[in-house]
C-alpha cells in the first residue's frame, strides 16, 4: 500500500490492527465479521504475540489453560484439548496457530513488519501508518493490539556490553535449544520469568547464580496433565462458566470467604490459605478475605502464611529469609507460580546472590561483580522485565492532533479513558491499555471485553455516520483520578513496581492497571456505550 496522506478523503482500509497476538487476532476476526477491510501488521514472523517471542525453557502461563483461551467461538472451545493444567509455551503457541488457521486470519497480517509511525490527519480524520518495510497505509481506525508486556525494559546493567560470554534474553530467546550442561550460568531477575527459567536451568547447569534484587512470592503450580473427565466437565459448562467469570473481579471467578481476615481465627484463616496453596490458582489469595487488599494487617496474614511455606521448602534458614519478600504488601507485585523453584536452593550447584546485601557493581567481560567479589560465568540470562503498558509507544512515533507525539504526552504519566483512548489521539484504540484491568486479570477475558467494546464502537460509529471519536480530557482525567483513588484505598498505595511504572528509570509513577476489577470495568464500558459514548467526542 502506498497512499499519500495528503488530501485524502477515503482511506486505503477501514481499520489497521497492530499486533497478531490474542488481541490482534480477535480484533481482526471481529472486524471481518462486520464486513470491514482490515490490514494487520505484526513485528514477529507469525501469530502468537508474547507466546511467539518468549520461548525460554520453563515458560508456562500462570492462568489455567482452560481459562487462558478464547470464549468467542463455541466450536473452538469445544474442539481444542489442553494437555495440561498450566500449559507450556509450545502448546499455547500451537493454540494460537490453530486459531489463526481455523479462522483464516494469517492472510490479513503483514508479518515481520513493525509500525514505526502513525500520523493523524485532523481534517480528513484518517491515520497514515508507516512501517519499517517502507510501506504506508491509510485507515479510518487504528487498533493497537500490542500487549501490555511486549517491549523489554532496556538493559540498564552497568558494563553489560563488556561481557564476552553468551548473553541470553528471555524476551527473545534463541529458537534452537540452549545446552546449559557443564556451564556456569547467571540469571538476573527473580520475577515470574526469572523464577521459571532458573528452575529449569538448575536441572543441568554446572553452577547457577540467581541474582535477586527483590524477591517475589511464589506458590507451587501443581501442574499436571488434565484428565478426560476434567476436560469433559469444563466443556459441558464452558458457556455458562465463561459468562460468570467475565463479570467477576479477576476474570477467573475465584472463591472467597466473604469475611475479614482479622475477624476469623488463625486456624480458620490458614485452613483457607492451605487449600488455596494446595489446590487453587494463586490469585485466589487476592479475594480470600474481604480486606486483604485494603488493610495492611489483613494483608500481612497472607505473607505470614506464605513465608512459613518458603521456610519449609528451603533447607538453609538464612537463604529462606532472603527469599521471603519483606519490603512490599502481598499482591502489589505479580504473584508467581513455580515448579520446584524454592527447592533449587537446596541443590549444591545453585547459589542465591542477594543484590540487596551485595549490590551489583557491574557486568564484567567474564561475569559479574558485586560488593562480595567477582564471579565468572559462561552465560548470562537476562530476565529483567518489561517497559509495561507504555513501552510500545516509547519506540514509535504516534502523532495525534496538532502534531503531538503520544510518547511525549505519556512521559508525564500514561492517561486514558476506559483504557481505550487517549485525548488528542482520535480514532486510535488501545486494547488492554493503561487504566484497564489487563495484567491484574485473566488477560484473555480482559482482551475479549476490550476487543468487543472497541469493535462494537467502530460499528456504532460507522452505522451512525461518524468518522471521528476522541476521549475528552475531562472524562480521561476523571477516569485516571478514580483509578489513582482506588490505588490510595488499597495496599497498592505504598507500592513500587512495574504496575506503577517504577521499574523503568525516569518513567512517571502512575497506577497503570485499572484496579476496579474486570466485571465493574465491563459495566463501566457498557454504561458509557449505552449513554451514547459519554465522555467521548463524536463527529462526522
Ligand atoms: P518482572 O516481574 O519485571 O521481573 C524482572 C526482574 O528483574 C525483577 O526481579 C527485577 O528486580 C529484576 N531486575 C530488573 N532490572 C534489574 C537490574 N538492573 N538489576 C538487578 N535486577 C534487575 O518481569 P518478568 O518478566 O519476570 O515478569 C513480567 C510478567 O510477565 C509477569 O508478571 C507475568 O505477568 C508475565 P526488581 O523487582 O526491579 O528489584
Amino acid at each position: 500500500m502506498t497512499s499519500s496522506a495528503q488530501n485524502i478523503t477515503e482511506p486505503d482500509v477501514d481499520t489497521v490492527v497492530v499486533g497478531a497476538g490474542f488481541a490482534g487476532m480477535m480484533a481482526v476476526r471481529r472486524l471481518l465479521e462486520q464486513g470491514r477491510t482490515v490490514h494487520g501488521i505484526e513485528k514477529g514472523g507469525d501469530v502468537g504475540g508474547t507466546w511467539y517471542w518468549n520461548t525460554y525453557p520453563g515458560l508456562r502461563c500462570d492462568v489455567e489453560s482452560v481459562e487462558y483461551s478464547y470464549s468467542w467461538d463455541e466450536g473452538l472451545q469445544q474442539e481444542w484439548v489442553w494437555p495440561e493444567r498450566y500449559s507450556a509455551q509450545p502448546d499455547i503457541l500451537k493454540y494460537a496457530q490453530h486459531v489463526a488457521e481455523r479462522f483464516d486470519l494469517k492472510k490479513h497480517f503483514e508479518f515481520n513488519t513493525k509500525l514505526t509511525r502513525a500520523t493523524f490527519d485532523n481534517a480528513a480524520n484518517i491515520w497514515t501508518v508507516t512501517t519499517d518495510t517502507g510501506n504506508t497505509i491509510t485507515a479510518r481506525w487504528v487498533v493497537m493490539a500490542t500487549g501490555a508486556l511486549s517491549v523489554p525494559k532496556k538493559n540498564d546493567l552497568p558494563g553489560a556490553e563488556t561481557f564476552t560470554g553468551l548473553n541470553l534474553y528471555t524476551t527473545s530467546w534463541p529458537k534452537t535449544p540452549v545446552d546449559f550442561a557443564g556451564k556456569r550460568v547467571a540469571v538476573i531477575g527473580t520475577g515470574s520469568t526469572g523464577i521459571q527459567v532458573s528452575s529449569e536451568i538448575a536441572k543441568t547447569a554446572k553452577e547457577l547464580f540467581v541474582l535477586q534484587r527483590t524477591p517475589s512470592w511464589s506458590v507451587p503450580a501443581h501442574n499436571r496433565p488434565l484428565t478426560a473427565k476434567e476436560i469433559a466437565d469444563v466443556k459441558a459448562n464452558y458457556a455458562s462458566e465463561r459468562l460468570r467469570k467475565r463479570d467477576s473481579m479477576d476474570g477467573l471467578g475465584l472463591p472467597g470467604t466473604g469475611k475479614s481476615a482479622l475477624e476469623v481465627t488463625k486456624e480458620e484463616r490458614d485452613a483457607f490459605y492451605q487449600n488455596v496453596y494446595d489446590n487453587m490458582s494463586p490469585f485466589t489469595f487476592f479475594g480470600s478475605f474481604t480486606d486483604v487488599l485494603v488493610d495492611d494487617a489483613a494483608n500481612q496474614t497472607i505473607s505470614d502464611f506464605l513465608g512459613s511455606k518458603v521456610r519449609e521448602r528451603v533447607k538453609d534458614p538464612a537463604i529462606a529469609e532472603k527469599l521471603i519478600p519483606k519490603s512490599y504488601p502481598f499482591g502489589t507485585r505479580r504473584t508467581c507460580i513455580d515448579t520446584g523453584y524454592y527447592e533449587i536452593y537446596n541443590q549444591d550447584n545453585v547459589h542465591l546472590v542477594d543484590l540487596l546485601e551485595n549490590p551489583l557493581k557491574a557486568i564484567t567481560p567474564t561475569g559479574f561483580m558485586t560488593d562480595a567479589g567477582a564471579v565468572d560465568v559462561d552465560i548470562i540470562v537476562h530476565a529483567t522485565g518489561y517497559d509495561a503498558f507504555t513501552g510500545v509507544v516509547s519506540d514509535v512515533d504516534i502523532i495525534g492532533v496538532d502534531g503531538v507525539n503520544l510518547r511525549e504526552v505519556w512521559n508525564a504519566g500514561a492517561k486514558t479513558y476506559l483504557g481505550t483512548m487517549t485525548a488528542g489521539f482520535p480514532n486510535l484504540f488501545l486494547v488492554t491499555g493503561p487504566q484497564s484491568p489487563s495484567v491484574l486479570s485473566n488477560v484473555v477475558v480482559s482482551i475479549e471485553q476490550h476487543v468487543d467494546f472497541i469493535t462494537d464502537t467502530i460499528k456504532y460509529l460507522t452505522d451512525k455516520g461518524y468518522n471521528r471519536m476522541e476521549a475528552t480530557p475531562e472524562a480521561q482525567d476523571a477516569w485516571v483520578e478514580m483509578n489513582n483513588g482506588i490505588g490510595q484505598f488499597t495496599v497498592h498505595r505504598n507500592s513500587h513496581s512495574w504496575y506503577m511504572g517504577d521499574n523503568v528509570a525516569g518513567k512517571a509513577h502512575v497506577v497503570l492497571p485499572a484496579l476496579m476489577g474486570v466485571g465493574p470495568f465491563r459495566a463501566a464500558c457498557d454504561e458509557v456505550a449505552a449513554d451514547g459514548y459519554r465522555g467521548f467526542a463524536l463527529a462526522s
